[in-house]
């Protein structure tokens, strides 16, 4: 939602002014579907999202786990939880892990698909590919490879802090964040998600990414006509009364009245406008200049 924006209806339901949007707003319940008509610079727009939990536009989507908290693992010795000594995080971290490990966080619960996932990792030299399936481990599982993200070690000019001296223990205990490519697939729901390693690398936290704006598309919904100020079908003398009365300060029109009033330039709204819809009233004019 850009600053100029204007919410217009939510849920087919007027706005009218603040108070009247966070009380329809209040009424969806978490996880409720969300359509917006929006007035956005010239134009209607339709928003369709999810209310979440902790953002009021976009599905919520920032889940951050700790590693070491998995559900459930590969069954062998390997991967196991150790101390960690980075500064961000749980002071764990899932360590000793071998080609071919995996563990699996349970039932999680997304709103919307994120973007990507940030992960916190270290490694000494070569580089892991860490990969993300929802629904099992692999394919023949019946999985789905959602991302998949590159742990360069510290030796490895890949890193981001480089440092070709630094092998062994350094490398271990230097943690960085690193992204994963973009998520592609719906995940929306609720989910198993694996974690899948190729080789050793050490993983502190993993958080996935907010998918950003809602998708926009035009308005598809009915619209009003210009100069239709009381929204009532059609044009009236109505709809030129409204507009002398808010410029003598007698009313105030709501966002789209206000838009719909704008028959001149489309920009400001003066005595031109009310002029214009009681020529138009009259079959003087057969379209307003914002028509043209
Ligand atoms: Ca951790
Ligand atoms: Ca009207």
């Amino acid at each position: 939602m850009r600053a100029l924006d204007i919410i217009t209806e939510l849920n087919g339901a007027r706005v009218e002014n603040t108070a009247s949007l966070a009380a329809l707003y209040d009424a969806v319940p978490i996880g409720g579907e969300i359509t917006l008509k929006v007035w956005r610079e010239n134009r209607y727009i339709k928003i369709v999202y999810t209310k979440s939990v902790n953002d009021n536009r976009v599905a919520m989507n920032n889940i951050y786990i700790e590693a070491e908290q998995y559900d459930d693992k590969i069954n062998r010795d390997t991967p196991k939880t150790n101390g960690c000594p980075d500064t961000t995080g749980s002071g764990w971290n899932l360590g000793n892990i071998q080609g071919g490990d995996w563990v699996v966080y349970k039932g999680l619960y997304f709103l919307g698909t994120p973007q990507s996932i940030t992960v916190r990792a270290s490694k000494d030299a070569g580089i892991a590919n860490v990969s993300f399936w929802i629904g099992g481990r692999n394919a023949a599982e019946g999985g789905t490879l959602i991302a998949t993200c590159q742990i360069p070690g510290l030796t490895n000019p890949q890193h981001p802090a480089y440092s070709p001296g630094a092998g062994g223990q350094a490398g271990w205990d230097t943690y960085f964040t690193f992204t994963s490519s973009a998520i592609t697939v719906d995940m929306t729901g609720e989910q198993d998600l694996y974690m899948v390693f190729d080789t050793s690398v050490n993983i502190n936290w993993f958080q996935f990414n907010p998918g950003g704006e809602p998708p926009e598309v035009p308005w598809d919904g009915p619209l009003y006509q210009k100069g239709d100020v009381n929204r009532n079908g059609n044009i009236d003398i109505g709809d030129a009364r409204l507009v002398l009365q808010h410029l003598v300060g007698k009313i105030v029109l709501d966002a789209e009245q206000s838009e719909l009033a704008k028959v001149n330039n489309g920009l400001t709204l003066t005595i031109a406008d009310a002029r214009l819809i009681l020529q138009k009233l009259v079959d003087k004019i057969d379209k307003f200049p914002v028509d043209k």
